[in-house]
């Protein structure tokens, strides 16, 4: 079991997480998806024989650009003031 932990931009409602979840939880190896929507990280838990990139690209289709976090240290700016409604997805709630 490894965990890989990412940061994901766009995040800022529940209806986020949900797609957030819903775009990783499918993946191969993929057996638990955590979410922090105050930070902007999400944990993944799993089985992968890949590395991270194939989550960041199902996240980036998904409308949440997202990158491998470096450290423990939360880099990430959640926006808090709106959702975002990005063109090639996320929820658009705001
Ligand atoms: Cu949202």
């Amino acid at each position: 079991m490894k965990t890989i932990d990412l940061e994901v931009d766009g995040m800022s409602c529940g209806s986020c997480v949900k797609h957030v979840t819903q775009a990783l939880q499918p993946l191969a190896g993929v057996s638990g998806v955590d979410v922090d929507l105050q930070s902007g990280h999400v944990r993944v838990r799993g089985d992968f024989q890949q590395g991270s990139d194939f989550m960041v690209s199902a996240l980036t289709a998904a409308g949440y650009p997202a990158r491998l976090a470096t450290s423990s240290e939360s880099t990430a700016q959640p926006k808090t003031s709106s959702c975002h409604s990005g063109t090639t997805g996320g929820c658009g709630c705001g």
